[in-house]
């Protein structure tokens, strides 16, 4: 892919005015910025918003958009990066579904001189100058603020089902090993039962009914590893003639607008904020990748932990 790239820097009255002139061949005339950006689907609230963020900032900053939704499924997401490659796109964002089986397809990416952002989940590469940077949370991170959170509000002892979120996909192995690390100070906590809802309410309510099913009255406490699921399980305690947040402690990642909602109401317990407005950054660094200017491997979001002492005194300044 022949790409030059020209700038001049003109002083003006002590102003510098910086006037690049991209010649790439690929950004369609008028020199606006064609992105790719695959995106997992639309399977939680959290994602949606993360959706919302990265097309909102695409069209504050003239950015020519090209958006593919892969329904959670990587074959898509493979499909729509080499749709990006044949239209010759500026920089491909990638929120990646699964941690593995990227390299064929980035190589070819990377044969076609496409700057790679990944947001959200990471990914395992054998080589990782096949992407430019990642923006995303610290997963374990949370995963440990839910579990010591759950340690505490426990009293260090009860037993625990866990729904994990999508087999393979990067929040959901980090939150369990997290959450795993802060549960084991403790041994009288113990997961009880595991098993994905894969991120989704739906599934997160046929699991939690099978746990009930299972177990009964013999849960104290439920870790989701995204709101959506948590708020799926929350219905299923209901349904079970059992009152979500006093007979079982509910406790899930992400910080969507329903979990506050559900904790001010008395039936969510906490939520660990999993921030997904991550347009800003996204585009940052397309920019200063497409400025020849080099980026942070690797940037990582704070989170914060909320829950029901906190959720009334905060829900209203909520962003998503
Ligand atoms: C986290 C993101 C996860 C959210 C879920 O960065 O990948 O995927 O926690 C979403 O709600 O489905």
């Amino acid at each position: 892919m022949q790409r030059s790239l020209s700038s001049a820097l003109a002083t003006l009255c002590g102003i510098a005015i910086v006037i690049s002139v991209c010649s790439c061949g690929k950004s369609p005339a008028g020199g606006k910025l064609l992105v790719g950006f695959s995106q997992i689907g639309a399977e939680s609230g959290w994602r949606s918003a993360e959706t919302d963020s990265i097309r909102s900032e695409a069209e504050k900053r003239g950015v020519d958009l090209k958006f593919s939704d892969a329904q959670q499924k990587q074959e898509n997401q493979i499909k729509a990066i080499r749709s990006f490659i044949a239209q010759k796109v500026d920089a491909i964002i990638l929120a990646p579904v699964v941690e593995t089986g990227w390299e064929p397809v980035l190589m070819e990416v990377q044969r076609a001189k496409i700057p790679v952002v990944l947001v959200d989940r990471g990914i395992k590469v054998s080589d990782e100058s096949l992407y430019a940077t990642l923006i995303a949370s610290d997963f374990v991170e949370e995963g440990r603020m839910a579990g010591e959170w759950l340690v505490q509000k426990l009293g260090g002892k009860g037993n625990v089902v866990e729904l994990q979120g999508t087999t393979g996909a990067a929040p959901a192995i980090d939150r369990k090993k997290g959450f795993e690390q802060a549960i084991a100070k403790a041994p009288g906590i113990k997961i009880i039962k595991s098993q994905t809802g894969d991120f989704t309410r739906a599934k997160g309510k046929e699991v939690m009914e099978a746990f009930l099913k299972a177990e009964g009255k013999n849960i104290q406490a439920v870790y989701a590893h995204n709101d959506d699921m948590a708020l799926g399980a929350l219905q299923a305690i209901e349904e079970a003639g059992l009152k979500p947040g006093q007979d079982l402690v509910v406790v899930s990642i992400d910080g969507v607008k329903g979990a506050f909602e559900a904790m001010v109401a008395g039936k969510l317990n906490c939520t660990v904020e999993c921030n997904p407005l991550l347009g800003p950054a996204a585009f940052d660094a397309v920019e200063a990748l497409h400025a020849g200017k080099s980026v942070p491997k690797k940037s990582i979001v704070q989170d914060k932990v909320f829950d029901q002492s906190t959720a009334k005194a905060t829900i209203d300044s909520r962003k998503y």
